[in-house]
């Protein structure tokens, strides 16, 4: 490796200049989906990436199909204030072997029934599931509100909605990024006026940036790049010292 190739590798690993901008990653869109049909696991090809896998979209206790096509929308959830830890959402994402993946956010639309949930949050398998992620309106939408990190229908009249209420926004920060091992997120709805009522989401968006996990000899490439750089440096300034170095004589005059 010459000179170059050495400070550009350096530079490269300093300033983590190989990581793009965060890009939207994949969307679910839930195009195959069929009302009343096809079980609990999204039927859609999931969003192909090859350094990143995408989990089907899958419901876990709730309704036995979804209840409209187009959109992953189900009943059977809690009509409780508080969530019910057996009733979400859920995708696992899976950076692939060499990958590690900074997430940045995660956006998606809603849609519920005149007695669906009113409540929502997304959490993670980074903590377990405990904490509710950082929610926030993106852009603002006159339908949602937010409190304590929990997504809120101001209107319990969803005839008066558009059908799919945008700006639902996580931001998942460093906590997220980057990672090299599988992350699964969960939506939980809650708060149903009825239990037949339904909660659904669309086009649930995920952005961030995707690198590669650096190897341990780049990390030995990079330390060997910075004495050989050094020495150049230091010989270039006193060209004497390239006699020591050439013949490797311990040079203590520095300590
Ligand atoms: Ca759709
Ligand atoms: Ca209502």
């Amino acid at each position: 490796m010459c000179i170059s190739q050495q400070l550009l590798l350096i530079s490269t690993l300093a300033t983590g200049s190989s990581l793009s901008q965060a890009d939207v990653l994949g969307t679910f869109t839930f195009d195959q989906v069929t009302a009343n049909a096809g079980g609990t696991t999204d039927p859609t090809p999931p969003p192909p990436l090859p350094q990143l896998t995408f989990g089907s979209f899958m419901a876990n206790g709730l309704g036995a199909n979804p209840r409209a096509s187009s959109l992953f929308t189900f009943s059977g959830w809690t009509t409780a204030a508080e969530l019910d830890a057996g009733k979400y959402f859920e995708t696992t994402l899976t950076p692939a072997l060499g990958s590690q993946v900074s997430f940045d956010t995660i956006t998606f639309g809603v849609r519920r029934s005149g007695t669906g949930p009113r409540d929502y949050v997304v959490r993670s398998s980074l903590d377990n599931f405990a904490a509710n992620l950082p929610a926030g309106i993106s852009p603002d939408n006159v339908e949602l509100q937010v409190s304590g990190n929990a997504f809120h229908f101001v209107n319990d009249n969803s005839t008066t909605q558009p059908a799919n209420v945008n700006g639902s926004t996580v931001s998942l920060g460093t906590d997220f990024g980057p990672v090299a091992d599988p992350v699964t997120f969960r939506i939980y709805a809650y708060g149903a006026e009825q239990s037949g009522g339904t909660f659904g989401v669309d086009d649930v968006s995920i952005s961030g940036a995707i690198s590669p996990v650096p190897e341990p000899e780049e990390y030995a490439a990079m330390f060997a790049g910075s004495l050989g750089v050094f020495a150049w440096l230091r010989r270039r300034k006193n060209p004497s010292l390239a006699v020591a170095s050439a013949t490797v004589a311990p040079d203590h005059s520095a300590t």
